[in-house]
């Protein structure tokens, strides 16, 4: 990292004349990061007298330059961090680099740059703005997956996991680009073919490395519940990945006493309404049956090439084929066909489903389609179902009641499925299981930008696993792909090596780890990233958990999970000694902006960015239209969607930075949305903010001047010490609510009113009343004195208040004008503020109005009016005088219980 540069008092002295009069948040911001670099602000040292606070957001892609919802993630971050130290925390807030991936080598293809190399950069360009942000983040901890120091623990950790069985190798199914000769990644194939070649993917078999992730299917589910610090939506998704289903593994003898097919179901009350038994195209059953059956070959062969997401899957057409075979129904000895369909998922259950098309609506629809038999043997409770085809028009998948399923007639569903499964296993037939529909991660790339997968293939040996001390197995960083294949495996340098176990020739594994491994322990390696010797070491107990995580709904499922899966893994392996990582996690909402289109020539679609286009005014300036202002010709609006690279709708941080400075951009995104909300972009929203900071400026410094002419901040009392006149008591009253306020609302993190409550108390200290008189000069009256010095105490307590209050938010300007005034070298080291209960007390209270028991309002009423005089306010009350038309003879009673409610019976 680069050496900060040092400031020399005559550097200093510049900056602050320049920081004077007008808001020059260039070389303010500027001169603040300088300092707070050489301070080392935001180190972070592991110390036992205070609570730690370890504040984590989602570290980035390297992707290039940072986007807007970064800026929204890290400033939430940073909010959160800097409030937190403020309230005496002891804070830790890293950053680092998710750095392997594709759209390195994608890049290296199309520059023909190394990857390392484009990643280095792009590392470089966005510390930098990251640190213009102003963030306090400690840089000494930085890393990036991408460097030996830390993939070598992914390494180490893999070989720890394969001793424990944890990781195995098994085949796997993957996308092969027959042109290129290549594996693709998921998000290369775009309608069945290869992105660079278009040629028709095909699915191939190999030898992966899977983590059994499976093992703790369990713990994962359960674990959700010790996590009230997560939002449900993400724990709901979390557990429908996992997806726990308890059902009965039932046996279907094939007719030729071959064996017997193994199905999976969770309605095992519904065993006689099966009429067809349905295998995956790639089920073993399909392949024997296909032997001698050259159209179901064809059909598989289609089904193989079909969809690999499971939601396009279950949005396809129904589609199948006879198998020809038949199997026997375990407990009816009914003969039942066996069919290929393409609803079957090979990777669920058994890849094969007893099919009940009465009650379930994906066997109802293939039922219908190819005239299979539909037998009921649900009834509704109410006993209305009719027990014919006729009248369906879905499938009937409610539990119910048992019919036609003698000797099961008359059964609810647990006790029908009791009764059955005990009949099963006693034929030895089948038995109940719990079935996850989680799977084992395939950690497996076919790619050569990520972490070494570190195992070597003696012909000798057989698999040997890279001994310790070889590690890290280093990744060349000067090679360039170029999309026909994995670079590795055409480098004999990388590629040949002795065996560690006979010292003869032998050949490493080329894959490399899929880059989730990455991320999954990254939060760990921030405790102790200097640690040459071990993963992991008791920094991590003094760091972890993690007490507030940041980042994108996107991940709410498979980082979230693996990096829980890999907390487990970890401590069962007795490395740390925790069971979760993450203890609060907040998903930040998306940021919009509005999407400008033409239709262009042959229906495609051209977009324009936002910042290219102008509104076209009607007479009253009310917005009629948009247009480019290239050529002045109209553009359609599609509304607001997510920033994105596709929408053209994208807005550069950075171009905001430069032209408001960083406070702003902070400003805007905290001012505009709370943080789990979806973020609307406005250009003028960004200039409210910035104006905002103007003025608030100007006001500090209006005050700095007046305070050189008295002596200074010191000169003034704060509020006890001084009387206050009538003004300056509500001013100051009205400045601790909206502190109360603001405090309540932070906790909840709803930094937008955080905002708000800034904006209310400077609006409260800008008013000119609060000096009724003309400002004091010497030789003046003591009246005015006084009313002067009152002045001046609301003015340094509110603005020590108000400094405070916006300095997570704001901080540059916070802590330049914190020091400006006197207060103090350092804002963000200060105590949070916390209202006073003298300036709170008040002399009216307000109390709830209720009419015949429902909430209608409020009446603010004297601290020590009695019972009458309260009475009498309720009644005059508007709410009150409507629902009696002003007929004061139509209230019965009027209870008041003192200080809290009053409640108008009429
Ligand atoms: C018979 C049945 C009757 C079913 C009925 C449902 C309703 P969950 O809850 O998600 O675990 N199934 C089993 N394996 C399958 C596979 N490999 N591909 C597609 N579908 C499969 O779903 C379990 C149900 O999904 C099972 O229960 C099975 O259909 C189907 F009225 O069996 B059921
Ligand atoms: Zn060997």
């Amino acid at each position: 990292m680069s050496s900060p540069h040092r400031l020399t008092e005559l550097d200093k002295a510049d900056a602050a004349q320049r920081g004077r009069g007008k808001y020059d948040f260039r070389s303010v911001e500027k001169q603040v990061q300088v300092e707070w670099e050489q301070a080392k602000a935001a180190r972070a040292v592991e110390r036992d007298d205070r609570p730690k606070y370890y504040c984590l957001s989602m570290f980035p892609y390297p992707s290039g330059k940072l986007h807007m919802g970064h800026v929204r993630n890290y400033t939430i971050g940073d909010v959160l961090s800097r409030y937190h130290r403020m309230k005496g925390y002891n804070v830790l807030q890293p950053m680092g680099w998710d750095a392997f991936g594709l759209p390195a080598e994608n890049a290296a293809m199309a520059n023909g740059v190394p990857p390392a190399k484009w990643t280095n950069d792009n590392i470089a360009y966005m510390r930098k703005q990251l640190k213009s942000l102003g963030f306090a983040i400690d840089w000494e901890r930085e890393l990036a997956t991408c460097h030996p120091d830390y993939y070598r623990w992914n390494q180490w950790l893999f070989l720890r996991l394969l001793e424990r069985g944890l990781v195995y190798r098994a085949s796997g199914v993957v996308n092969w680009d027959p042109v290129d000769q290549t594996v693709l990644a998921n998000e290369q194939v775009i309608d069945g073919r290869g992105w660079r070649t278009g040629a028709v993917v095909e699915k191939r078999e190999i030898p992966m490395f899977y983590m059994r992730i499976t093992a703790y299917a369990d713990e994962l589910l359960e674990a959700l519940e010790s996590l009230p610090g997560w939002p449900e939506r993400v724990k709901v998704m979390q557990a429908n990945w996992i997806g726990r289903s308890e059902g009965v593994e039932v046996s279907f003898p094939y007719e030729d006493g071959s064996g017997a097919l193994k199905v999976f179901t969770t309605r095992a009350d519904t065993l006689f309404g099966a009429t067809y038994c349905a295998v995956a195209a790639e089920h073993e059953l399909a392949a024997r049956a296909a032997a001698t059956n050259p159209r179901l070959a064809a059909f598989i062969e289609e089904c193989k090439r079909g969809p690999v997401m499971e939601a396009e899957l279950a949005t396809q057409d129904k589609k199948g084929m006879p198998t020809g075979l038949h199997v026997i129904h375990p407990l009816s000895g009914a003969r039942l066909p066996v069919w290929v369909a393409n609803y079957v998922l090979m990777g669920y259950g058994e890849g094969a489903v007893m099919a009940v098309p009465a009650h379930d609506q994906r066997d109802f629809e293939f039922a219908l389609r190819y005239r299979l038999p539909i037998k009921c043997v649900i009834a509704s409770k109410t006993g209305a179902y009719e027990d014919t085809v006729a009248p369906w028009r879905d499938a009937y998948a409610e539990h119910g009641i048992t019919v036609n399923s003698s000797p099961f007639d008359g059964l609810e569903f647990d006790p029908a499925v009791d009764a059955i499964a005990g009949a099963l296993e006693r034929k030895s037939l089948g038995r109940k299981r719990v079935q996850y529909r989680l799977r084992d991660w395939g950690i497996s790339r076919q790619r050569y930008w990520g972490t070494p997968i570190p195992l070597i293939y003696c012909s000798k040996c057989g698999d040997v696993p890279v001994p310790d001390q070889d590690l890290p197995v280093l990744l060349p960083e000067d090679l360039v792909p170029d999309g026909s294949g994995n670079p590795l495996a055409k480098t004999p340098s990388f590629l040949q090596v002795r065996c560690p176990r006979c010292g003869g020739a032998a050949r490493r594994e080329t894959d490399t780890m899929d880059t989730f491994v990455d991320s999954s322990w990254y939060y760990l390696r921030y405790a102790c990233p200097d640690n040459q010797r071990a993963m992991v070491d008791e920094r991590v107990s003094y760091w972890m958990s993690v007490d507030q995580y940041i980042g994108g709904i996107e991940h709410a499922i498979l980082h979230l999970l693996y990096s829980r899966f890999w907390t487990k893994a970890m401590r069962d392996l007795g490395l740390i000694k925790l069971d979760e990582p993450f203890v609060n996690l907040l998903t930040q909402g998306m940021v919009l902006n509005e999407i400008f289109f033409r239709k262009v020539d042959s229906g495609r679609i051209a977009y324009y960015n936002p910042a290219d286009v102008e509104p076209v005014l009607d007479e009253r300036g009310q917005r009629i239209g948009a247009r480019l202002k290239a050529d002045g010709l109209p553009v359609e609006s599609g509304g607001l969607g997510t920033m994105s690279k596709s929408k053209n709708n994208g807005i550069d941080p950075q171009a905001l930075i430069d032209q408001y400075g960083a406070d702003t951009a902070r400003l805007f995104m905290m001012f505009a949305s709370p943080p789990e909300q979806t973020l609307e972009w406005s250009d003028a929203g960004v200039e409210g903010a910035f104006r905002f900071l103007k003025k608030l400026w100007s006001f500090c410094d209006k005050f700095s001047q007046e305070l050189a002419e008295i002596g200074g901040l010191a000169q003034i009392p704060w509020p006890d010490a001084v009387p206050l006149n009538e003004k300056q008591r509500d001013a100051r009253r009205e400045i601790h609510r909206i502190l109360l306020q603001a405090n309540r609302d932070i906790g909840r993190h709803q930094f937008n009113t955080v905002v708000s409550a800034g904006m209310k108390i400077l609006n409260v200290l800008d008013d000119a009343a609060l000096v009724t008189l003309p400002i004091a000069k010497p030789g003046t009256d003591q009246a005015e004195q006084a009313d002067r010095s009152g002045r001046n105490a609301v003015y340094k307590e509110g603005l020590s208040i108000l400094l405070r209050l916006l300095a997570p938010i704001t901080p540059h300007l916070c802590y330049w004008q914190w020091r400006e005034l006197g207060f103090g070298p350092d804002v963000c080291a200060e105590p949070w503020p916390a209202p006073a209960a003298a300036a709170l007390d008040q002399d009216e209270i307000t109390m709830v109005l209720q009419v015949n028991g429902k909430l209608r309002g409020e009446i603010v009423v004297p601290k020590d009016a009695d019972r009458q005089a309260v009475e009498r306010l309720a009644r005059a009350h508007e709410a009150v005088q409507r629902y009696t038309n002003g007929q004061q003879e139509k209230i019965k009673r009027v209870v008041v219980v003192p200080g809290r409610l009053v409640n108008v019976v009429v």
